[in-house]
């Protein structure tokens, strides 16, 4: 039986609980990639294939331009998100976040062009 009072509350519920979360501190756990000024804030990141990573400046509010590669030198690897496989890299500048989407599984190893000490490895499982 439908009970449109019943399903308010609970569609309230669910959303002052997501917002609460969405409000909170958010440390570099789950597919998240943070960068804060011209450092990630984490090195490395496993995760199933199929799953997406946000790569997000929202501390440091640089600009960054990520691609596969190490050490800022770009070294295409066959299997990454197409945005990071060309020599300049995607840009994100601060504040913004990017989803990209790893469906193919390796290890990929991403870097910043302009940051050359920003480096995360991302392995993606089966
Ligand atoms: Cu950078």
């Amino acid at each position: 039986m439908y009970r449109p009072l019943f399903s308010c509350t609970v569609l309230a519920t669910v959303i002052l609980l997501f917002g609460f979360t969405a409000c909170g501190p958010r440390p570099p756990t789950g597919n998240v990639v943070e960068m804060n000024g011209d450092m990630f804030t984490r090195t490395v990141l496993t995760m199933p294939a199929g799953t997406s990573v946000a790569f997000t400046d929202d501390v440091g509010g640089a600009t960054h331009f990520l691609a596969t590669g190490t050490d800022g030198k770009y070294a295409p690897e066959a299997g990454a998100p197409k945005e990071l496989t060309t020599p300049i890299g995607v840009e994100i500048v601060g504040g913004q976040t990017l989803h990209l989407v790893f469906t193919m599984v390796g290890t990929y190893h991403i870097m910043c062009t302009i940051h050359p000490m920003m480096n995360v490895t991302i392995t993606v499982k089966a």
